[in-house]
């Protein structure tokens, strides 16, 4: 290897804390939520669903995050999905919705030291006051986010540590002090304030305002690009990304996070690196689909992937925790490439290297300036309380993207330490890690079940009593927000139902429709037949639909064409293209009301549909163009209560 390193290309690094540390280190971790990102996790069956969880968390196995963030559910859309709030309605508090309290356990029982951090990107309805918008009330917002922490604590003995403010959306300097406040006057002064999950803008107001400086206890950036402002480091705070990555986590996902790991630190002075998101646990062709550290998106078929970004992870994650301290001696290679260096004070040392290439590392956002990088040798000299070091463990991954024959987390023999130095041939587009921690291991299972499409047939009659989880499993919902509800005085057959709960329009983050709905099934379904029990809680003004071919979720929701077959409580019936229900293709009398159960089944086969009401045929030959597949879905035509019971599909 040395033969074909150009001899000029050869730089010594001193590794040396005689001058003093640089800044301590808090983590990397995983973000579920902003939004729905984990919905296809809790309905995986074990063991695969303890798999997963194990290649997340479980120290010293696989990714062995140290950070994780969740969304504070607001019952809106949030990229991928909503989750539901602990407040829908104001005099309304539950702490047993969602699954982000379940994901915080689990990483919890991993590693007991995990970092727990919460953050909202929109809220119900009421804390706006009718408003799009959370601060003109500030003690409300405070009031409901400071539940959710004591929620936690309460209800799962959960210490959430940090909590963040409105993600990428405006910050307001008085509604953050108010969060303080009330943190403080009920004894939460462990939790701290990151803030404010944007750019870097609230540094110069922090610099402007003692006390709103005094209220923050970390500057979270988002995608930063590895860089900083000097208004940032100017006040002296910690300074995260507190949300990066959200790149596609084939080999470049795995090039982008292995640099951007390294040059958070190197080039922006940061100690955290948060990635959205956590596991790409959402239907694929959702917005950003396999965005996360791994995939676990099929839990029908039990199968999952874990992709590159997990073991790059793992070359910082198995060697280093949070309260090790940087050393000031980390920086670029001279021939590309960047290295940092850690220790915990009492004489251990992790360096972790990486000579990822511009093509191979380039992230979603933002743009990334051309960089060379080429082979080259680089001698290590460990000086100060690392000189009498004798050796280092050895662990390498390297992306191989000439091959396609990645290898990635090896374990090599361990370098013997002469005269405390140690020189490598690095080549492109690899990762080392050389370190005196030795319960470094790859973590491994059995393959999982092999990748299949979600059933053709599927069936819910959401008859359960106690169920694990608030929602059905794999319905997304992608505006407002279903439930398992239980009607204690039905006297008939839909005692347990699936029901939309929202009663008002959330304050938003992302552009919901001005319907609700959620999708489920198999984004490739064309002909196919759905079929569901509806029934309307809304007198004279009630409107529900069952929906094929559903083409659009996440931000787009709003525009998503399909097939939707709408009854309402008029007593008349509908068939749009489009969930606006701006484009009729057949509309008519159908008796329906409110209070009462109705079946509807819409079948769709090639350019045709026809749809039936209590199994007799209501309208056919509907013409369907486009789109020409897409999710199923059942939804309601406003931000109103109405239930769901016997939901089935047969698609061709
Ligand atoms: C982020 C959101 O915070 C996440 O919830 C998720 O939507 C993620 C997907 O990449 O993106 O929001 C951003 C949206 C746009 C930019 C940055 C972050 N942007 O254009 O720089």
């Amino acid at each position: 290897l040395g033969s074909v390193v150009d001899p000029c290309s050869s730089q010594t690094y001193a590794l040396n804390d005689k001058a003093g540390l640089g800044r301590v280190f808090d983590g990397i971790g995983g973000l579920s939520g902003g939004g729905a990102t984990s919905r296809l996790l809790v309905n995986y069956a074990e063991p695969y669903r303890s798999q997963i969880l194990d290649y997340l968390f479980k120290p010293n196995f696989g990714a062995s995050l140290h950070i994780l963030k969740v969304e504070i559910g607001g019952d809106s859309q949030t990229t991928d999905g909503t989750e539901p709030s602990h407040m829908h309605y104001e005099s309304d508090e539950n702490y047993f919705r969602g699954y982000e309290w379940w994901l915080m356990k689990e990483a919890k029982r991993r590693n007991p030291n995990v970092t727990l951090i919460g953050l909202p990107w929109a809220f119900p309805g009421w804390v706006g006051h009718g408003k799009n918008w959370p601060y003109d009330f500030p003690d409300i917002t405070a009031a409901y986010v400071v539940n959710w922490i004591l929620g936690a604590k309460q209800y799962h003995d959960l210490d959430i540590q940090y909590v963040g403010i409105w993600n990428e959306r405006n910050f307001d300097s008085k509604y953050i002090k108010v969060l303080r406040n009330t943190l403080d006057k009920l004894g939460l002064t462990g939790v701290g304030i990151i803030a404010a999950d944007g750019d870097w803008s609230i540094a110069n107001s922090m610099i402007a305002d003692p006390h709103l400086n005094d209220s923050v206890e970390v500057i979270g950036a988002h995608y930063p690009g590895t860089t900083t402002v000097k208004e940032a480091v100017k006040t002296q705070k910690k300074l995260w990304s507190s949300e990066d990555y959200s790149t596609f986590n084939d080999e470049v996902g795995g090039g982008c996070w292995a640099r951007i790991l390294n040059q958070n630190y190197v080039n922006g002075n940061m100690t955290a690196t948060i990635s959205w998101n956590l596991v790409a646990s959402y239907y694929e062709d959702l917005p950003f689909g396999r965005d996360g550290l791994m995939t676990a998106e099929e839990p029908w078929s039990g199968n999952y992937v874990v992709e590159s970004p997990i073991w790059i992870t793992a070359h910082t994650t198995q060697f280093t925790q949070p309260g090790w301290t940087y050393l000031q001696t980390v920086g670029h290679l001279a021939q590309g490439g960047s290295y940092v260096a850690l220790t915990d004070g009492t004489g251990n040392l992790t360096v972790v290297i990486e000579t990822m290439t511009h093509d191979h590392s380039v992230c979603i956002r933002p743009p990334l300036p051309p960089f060379n990088v080429t082979s080259q040798n680089a001698t290590f000299q460990l000086q100060g309380s690392f000189a009498s070091i004798k050796e280092l463990q050895v662990w390498r991954s390297q992306f191989n993207f000439k091959t396609k024959k990645p290898s990635f987390f090896e374990k090599l023999t361990p370098l013997k330490l002469v005269d405390g130095s140690f020189t490598l041939n690095l080549a492109e587009d690899e990762v080392y890690t050389l370190t005196t921690i030795t319960t470094g291991q790859k973590g491994s299972y059995p393959d999982p079940p092999p990748s299949a499409r979600f059933p053709k047939v599927y069936k819910d009659n959401f008859d359960i009593r106690n169920p694990p989880f608030s929602e059905a499993p794999d319905f997304a919902d992608q505006t407002g927000v279903f439930e398992y509800y239980i009607n204690l005085t039905d006297p008939g057959p839909h005692v347990f139902t699936l029901r939309q709960v929202l009663t008002e329009r959330p304050v938003t983050w992302a552009a919901d429709a001005d319907q609700t709905i959620s999708v489920i099934g198999d984004y490739q379904w064309h002909d196919l037949t759905v079929t569901c029990d509806v029934f309307m809680e809304s007198v004279k003004t009630g409107g529900v639909f069952i929906a094929a071919r559903v083409d659009k979720g996440g931000q787009s929701i709003r525009s998503a064409n399909g097939v939707f077959f709408w009854v309402f409580a008029d007593g008349t019936y509908k068939v749009t293209n489009d969930l606006a229900g701006q484009t009729v293709l057949a509309e008519g009398q159908s008796g329906t009301r409110a209070y009462g159960w109705h079946t509807l089944s819409l079948t769709v086969k090639g350019q045709y549909a026809l749809g039936q009401l209590n199994g007799y045929p209501l309208w056919k030959n509907a013409v369907v163009l486009t789109p020409k597949n897409g999710w199923a879905a059942i939804g309601t035509r406003s931000f109103e209560l109405a239930q769901f019971d016997n939901f089935a599909v047969v698609a061709g």
